[in-house]
């Protein structure tokens, strides 16, 4: 799934904390994997899934074109998380592939490290007395096996790009527009994300809704030269952090945050979300607590 540095982050999944690292609705897996010798190594409570509620709102509409009546709707924002926690040299790193109704699929990583790393270096900052942060970076790679509608996909990169108006009526100079191009090889779909503004498609060109193909929009990083049109083609998504510790990372850092999100594109005929019904308030009895 993710590999952090040069590590694997399955292997190196440290067991959660209830009611910390994930919160009270969650239900914890436990996890295997196979020991150097062959046996079985138990890791307990290495997932957690749980319904997320953050407060946010998923969809909302006012209606002020009636006559004498305002309509609003709105939806909140409920999500499924699945989590786990990566101890890797003196870094937690915590995973986080969070599962919205609308399709869309967010990946999040963060990492928390103690200064243990610290050495005398000139490169980096000091954070306390004989303490110093020495600047680095952290790299995740994802490893993303997508089958939009079976295996027969391609990437396209739907580029955005300006187009001058020639029209010396028309007083604006320049409007923009999409252009797609279909990648042929792994060396057509290397991309720098960021360079260019720019949508990452892997689409199935075989299938169609109503409208449009079906894609689904995401960011990638191949790697050779082979043939990639109509394959059953993977993508590998490199996401970076420069860390300059600061004098807040001492003795332990708060989180640092990055990820990316996959979302459908022309995958459902229309909005998948309008029907979803917000959570109910709920309300706990009044309950004592003994230590
Ligand atoms: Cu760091």
């Amino acid at each position: 799934m993710v590999d952090s540095g040069e590590y694997g982050c399955g292997q190196s999944m440290s067991s959660l904390q209830p009611f910390t690292d994930c919160p009270p609705n969650a239900a914890f897996i436990d996890a295997y994997f196979a020991g150097s010798d062959g046996t079985p190594a138990k890791i307990a409570n290495a997932f957690c899934i749980f319904e997320k509620y953050a407060g946010d709102i998923m969809w909302r509409h006012t209606e002020i074109s009636i006559p004498y009546e305002v309509i609003t709707e709105v939806s909140s924002d409920v999500t499924l998380v699945v989590r786990i926690v990566s101890t890797v040299g003196n870094y937690d790193y915590v995973i986080d592939w969070e599962f919205k109704p609308s399709g869309s699929i967010k990946i999040g990583a963060g990492t928390y490290t103690h200064t243990d790393q610290i050495k005398e270096d000139i490169f980096g900052t000091l954070l306390a007395d004989n303490t110093i942060g020495v600047y680095h970076d952290h790299f995740f790679t994802y490893y993303l096996d997508l089958d939009i509608d079976g295996e027969v996909n391609s990437l396209v990169k739907s580029n955005l790009e300006t187009v001058k108006v020639k029209d010396d009526n028309i007083r604006r100079k320049s409007r923009w527009t999409v252009v797609s191009e279909t990648a042929k090889t792994e060396a057509d779909a290397r991309i720098n994300l960021g360079l260019k503004p720019s949508e990452i498609l892997v689409v199935n060109p075989n299938r169609r809704t109503k409208q449009e193909v079906m894609i689904l929009l995401l960011f990638g990083v191949p790697g050779r030269d082979r043939d990639i049109e109509k394959k059953d083609i993977v993508l590998w998504y490199m996401m970076g952090f420069h860390h300059v510790p600061s004098q807040e990372d001492f003795p332990v850092m708060p989180t640092l945050n990055g990820g990316f999100e996959l979302r459908p594109t022309n995958f459902f005929q229309s909005n998948p979300v309008l029907k979803t019904k917000s959570p109910k308030p709920l309300h706990r009895p009044n309950c004592t607590f003994q230590h």
